[in-house]
């Protein structure tokens, strides 16, 4: 049979026989990941699962994203990282090494390896021929305990790229495109699968630029062949044992096949506040800039930055910009810095900002009232930036550099001097990866691992206990939403909400803060109730915040037209029931306030079936519910949430 590399990757990890697409498979998992944000949870977790080590082939624990420390709260977490993964056996990568998935790609990833990881940008190392996903910290916690990862066998889109980048474009500019003609909702239970001439002439980074970005396509996973690119990325440094060809058969079946002709694209820009709003940069030229920014998961490679500082070479940033870059790795920062590449931002007026993901997630450098912010990230969703009525326009690293210099939108000439060979970076980046085990611990001996104290500050409160199931239940309508609701908005970041990710009492405060400032209150007084939505519900980040700080203020079920994959699962992870309208003339009916009548919720769960009818007491009209949950996943829901359900059953 013929088969594509998902595929390939797929039944080699799987547990017990092949499934066929939209079926549940369970896949074995090598490699995890965990950021700050995210990983305190999975560890409190994890511990609680009475494993004394990783049963993982390598886990590793990564701070990057909380490292403003304005107070005790970011460096009481960190130590608690540093502290569990010398005592499980973890890596444990210090801030100021780098962004999770630009040093995962650097140090760890592996073709033909699965990779599960607590942030949304794992599928970043598809970009090395390894299936790398997204999940909540608990299944995280799951996996590195040695559970198996439940997911369904994913459709494979193929994604035939011809041709090759003409100057000014960017491999940004081809996942744009993408995001263009697939939208925000349409990778929803899929992996992108590329392949053609046109991949295979991208390098690593650059197609790791394109992998990172397909879980804003709502992708389970995007990934590229492990060809000569890939064994030459290893090679240069020093992993070139860990090579392996996989490519598709001749022959393999893929659900659609897109073809893009990159030879044909233009800089384009992702409009706010939606990554899938793609306009051309020729509409948008003449438009003034304020603030530009280069770096963060998607853009912040050594490649990236040569491109925008050919772009600056001898010119200023201009005078109405406020510019900054963010090296992704210390690796890459400290070959900007012997290259002279460093030297050239810093002439052009750019501030360097550290290693991490600072301005992505609103960790400071938020730009001013109503402005124009031009970023190479991945996500502009409103408010993200930490300024509420700013608009973030996603670019390419040289349309930002151009950008900065004109102070209006401007695509770069795609004429600048090569002042930077690919044996010249090389060679820095040579003297650089030299340097780059200094700030990883690795994993201590069972012994020392054995004496090792886990440190908890007053930051770290333990994961709440939720109730069981319950009977019938009356349950007001906290909040009714509209589509493509983010994580974001459920559950905000930015400087002032991320240092709580450890004490769920205290970020519960904020849940919904962004789009409705009395949710709290409001959910407070009713104590328990539901939240209605509509399509694409979830997308965005893997927190599971955004249904462990619901669930604590008592969502009982969220009721939507459709889920976004991540989201989904961690609300069952938590005891929320996931449930979509049967018929969107319910969603049309409903009103925040409205009291819905639910039958005997266990007596549901217990009986297998899917469809549920609730009342509307205000309309009167019955609402059709679909339940699309496993038995076991029904069992979890039954029980109040996976813990609860492990600690029953004694199992994963
Ligand atoms: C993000 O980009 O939104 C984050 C912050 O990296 C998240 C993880 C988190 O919320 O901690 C993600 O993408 O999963
Ligand atoms: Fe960090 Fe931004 Fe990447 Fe999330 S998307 S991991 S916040 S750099």
């Amino acid at each position: 049979m013929s088969l594509t590399v998902t595929e390939k990757i797929i039944f080699s990890h799987i547990a017990g026989e092949r499934k066929k697409r939209g079926e549940t498979i369970s896949i074995k998992i090598d490699q995890t990941l965990t950021q700050d944000a995210t990983g305190t949870m999975t560890y409190l977790q994890f511990e609680g699962m009475g494993k004394t080590r990783v049963q993982t082939e390598i886990s590793v624990s990564y701070v990057d994203h909380n490292t403003t420390q304005e107070d005790f709260k970011n460096m009481d977490d960190h130590r608690y990282l540093q502290s569990v993964a010398a005592k499980y056996g973890l890596y444990f990568s210090r801030a100021g090494n780098g962004i999770c998935h630009q040093v995962h790609l650097e140090k760890f990833g592996a073709p033909g390896k699965t990779l599960l990881g607590s942030d949304s940008h794992t599928p970043t190392g598809g970009a090395l021929g390894m299936l790398a996903i997204g999940a909540g910290g608990l299944d995280v916690a799951i996996a590195m305990a040695g559970g198996a990862f439940n997911m369904l066998m994913p459709k494979i889109y193929g994604v035939k790229l011809t041709g090759s980048l003409q100057k000014g474009a960017a491999a940004k500019d081809v996942i744009l495109e993408l995001l263009k003609r697939e939208t925000v909702r349409g990778g929803v239970g899929a992996v992108y699968e590329y392949f053609g001439e046109g991949a295979a002439s991208l390098s690593v980074t650059e197609r790791a630029t394109i992998t990172n970005m397909g879980a804003e396509l709502g992708a389970t996973s995007s990934i590229f062949p492990s060809d000569g690119v890939v064994k030459e990325f290893l090679e240069q440094r020093g992993r070139g044992g860990l090579w392996t060809p996989i490519t598709a058969d001749e022959g393999a079946v893929y659900d659609k096949i897109i073809e893009i002709n990159i030879s044909d694209l233009k800089p384009l820009a992702a409009c706010p506040h939606s990554p899938d709003a793609v306009k051309d940069i020729d509409e948008l030229a003449g438009m003034p800039v304020d603030q530009v920014v280069i770096g963060s998961c998607t853009n912040s490679s050594l490649e990236d930055l040569a491109v925008a500082a050919r772009v600056i070479h001898g010119k200023t940033v201009s005078k109405n910009v406020s510019a900054g870059i963010s090296c992704g790795s210390r690796t890459v920062l400290l070959a900007a810095a012997s290259s002279g590449i460093l030297r050239e931002f810093i002439t052009a007026g750019f501030r360097i900002l550290e290693c991490a993901c600072g301005p992505c997630i609103g960790m400071g450098f938020a730009p001013s009232s109503e402005s124009v912010s031009l970023r190479t990230f991945n996500r502009n969703f409103k408010g993200r930036s930490g300024t509420g009525d700013a608009g973030v326009y996603i670019v390419s690293p040289q349309t930002a550099a151009a950008s900065a210099i004109a102070g209006v939108f401007t695509r770069a000439g795609g004429g600048e001097t090569e002042i930077y060979s690919k044996d010249f970076l090389q060679k820095h980046l040579n003297e650089a990866i030299k340097h780059s085990d200094d700030m990883i611990a690795p994993p201590l001996s069972a012994g020392d691992a054995y004496c090792a104290q886990i440190v908890r500050g007053p930051n770290i409160k333990p994961c709440p206990d939720f109730e069981a199931a319950g009977g019938k239940a009356s349950l007001p309508v906290l909040l009714k939403a509209g589509d493509n609701i983010s994580t974001d908005d459920i559950m905000p970041a930015g400087a002032k909400i991320l240092p709580l990710r450890s004490n769920i009492p205290e970020i519960s405060k904020y849940v919904f803060n962004a789009i409705d400032g009395d949710f709290y209150n409001r959910a407070k007084n009713a104590k328990r109730g539901v939240i209605v939505g509509g399509g694409n519900y979830g997308q965005g980040s893997s927190r599971e915040h955004a249904a462990l700080a619901p669930a604590y203020l008592g969502v009982k079920a969220v009721i939507v037209k459709q889920f976004a994959r991540i989201h989904k699962a961690n609300l069952i992870n938590y005891g929320i029931l996931p449930f979509t309208f049967v018929n969107v003339s319910f969603y049309n009916d409903v009103l925040q306030g409205d009291v819905l009548d639910f039958p005997e919720i266990d007596s549901f769960l217990k009986s297998g079936q899917n469809v549920m009818a609730v009342k509307n007491t205000r309309s009167g009209v019955f609402y059709h519910l679909r339940l699309e949950a496993l038995a076991e996943e029904r069992k979890i829901l039954l029980a109040g949430g996976r813990i609860a359900y492990m600690r029953n059953s004694g199992g994963n």
